[in-house]
């Protein structure tokens, strides 16, 4: 039961709670309406999202030209499954491909499926090009990793709860120290065939890693003939402050892997995207999906795409995050250890002696002001790329006197 709660919101808080699997513990606001970088509840309170469904909301809202793209394509044809073609799956490719720099990409919905794709080619690949025993592949992961919730995926999750109850687990990945060069090195051997890994992460708690980290992987993986697999699904698409967040140490991952923003957040939109040597293991049935390269999700694609090009949402997450970690910094307040992060993916860690994120997030909330915790401490905040300076100004007006502590129901 949810007694403090407002009536209308009490009654959608208990129905939910009655009907759905409780597997999340989202904060006790119900919301009707999006629109931009703010949402509405069902009392009619207004707030700004600063999470953005996790990065899935770059484009904000119900975008204008991608809620177009939809509602024209809703009235032509949105489902053929793979057995057909269909005159939107190749130009949403050829458009992710241009815009990426590779050769091919294999369309999927959510990011799971994508990060799934890229383990099967990256695999497939080891045993018919780098000629590794049948079954021997391995491909190394990082501490602190989130790639999705598959069973395969958290196979490799260094997060317990992630894995509990959900074994037996699949084999073939081995886990090392994220941002550790050396490490990385040490592991490689003749059976590895990738190394998976997220250039920020996200789950991880916002966690950027060294400088040059990121080139000194690639550097190794291309000596020892290792498929370097970029999981942007969460960093990519503008999020950083680059299209892509290998960008910023002029990294060409084997293996783009991306989603979320890709669906402009109106439809689940993923890709595995690599040059043919890796992309043309696939063979006709190995793989697929039914609504993978689906000719809605295309057109939704191909909108979100763009706009993200034509808005030059990587440019404004570039500037407009700089300044706004920099005003973070500036509050002075007991509860912040640091703030970390890159472009608009920006993460304000709280100290332990001011206990866990969580109320700083409820304290928050009722300034109207959405924010979720990362690991217990760590606020994150991840607006839509298309948020304004003065919206940002106003927000830092609310969120200063929270990280000073106003508010807060501090343990
Ligand atoms: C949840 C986290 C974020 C991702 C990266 C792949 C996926 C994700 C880097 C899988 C998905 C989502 C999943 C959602 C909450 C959210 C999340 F907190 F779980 F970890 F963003 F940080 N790679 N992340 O971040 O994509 O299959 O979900 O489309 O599962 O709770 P998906």
């Amino acid at each position: 039961m949810s007694p403090e709660a407002a009536p209308r919101t009490r009654e959608f808080l208990d129905e939910a709670d009655r009907w759905s699997a409780h597997n999340y513990k989202p904060l006790p606001v119900v919301l009707e309406k999006g629109d931009g970088v703010w949402v509405w509840d069902v009392e009619g309170r207004k707030y700004l999202d600063m999470l953005a469904a996790y990065s899935a909301l770059n484009q904000g809202h119900r975008h204008p030209a991608i809620l177009d793209a939809a509602r024209e394509q809703m009235e032509k044809i949105t489902l053929t499954s793979r057995a057909f073609q269909n005159d939107q799956m190749g130009p949403f490719l050829r458009e992710l491909c241009q815009a990426s720099g590779f050769e091919k990409a294999l369309p999927m919905n959510t990011g799971a499926e994508a990060v799934e794709t890229a383990i099967k080619m990256v695999r497939k690949w080891g045993y018919q090009v780098k000629g590794v025993a049948p079954d021997q592949a391995e491909i190394i992961v990082c501490t602190g990793n989130f790639s999705g919730r598959t069973t395969t995926i958290i196979s490799f999750s260094s997060e317990g709860q992630y894995k509990e109850g959900f074994g037996p687990f699949t084999p073939g990945f081995r886990e090392v120290p994220y941002g550790d060069v050396d490490a990385f090195e040490a592991a490689v051997n003749e059976n590895t065939v990738g190394f998976l890994v997220e250039p920020i992460q996200g789950e991880g708690g916002v966690v950027v890693p060294p400088d040059g980290y990121l080139k000194k992987t690639r550097e190794i993986c291309s000596r020892e003939q290792v498929a370097f697999m970029a999981d942007e699904i969460q960093t990519g698409l503008g999020r950083t402050g680059r299209l892509f967040c290998c960008d910023w140490e002029d990294v060409r991952p084997d293996v783009l892997i991306v989603g979320k923003a890709l669906g402009g957040g109106v439809y689940p939109v993923s890709a595995a995207i690599a040059d043919s040597e890796y992309m043309d293991v696939f063979r006709p049935g190995d793989h697929g999906s039914t609504f993978g390269g689906n000719p809605l999700g295309a057109a939704v694609g191909r909108a979100s795409l763009k706009v993200i090009l034509d808005e030059e949402l990587p440019r404004k997450s570039d500037e407009l995050g700089s300044w706004f970690m920099d005003e973070l910094r500036a509050v002075d307040s007991p509860h912040v250890d640091h703030v970390r992060g890159k472009g608009l993916m920006i993460g304000v860690v709280i100290k332990k002696s001011s206990g866990p994120a969580r109320p700083f997030c409820e304290a928050l909330m009722d300034r109207g002001i959405l924010a979720k915790e990362t690991h217990h401490q760590v606020i994150r905040f991840a607006p839509p790329l298309t948020i304004g300076k003065e919206t940002l100004e106003e927000a830092l007006s609310e969120i200063a006197p929270v990280l000073r502590g106003d508010g807060v129901a501090l343990d």
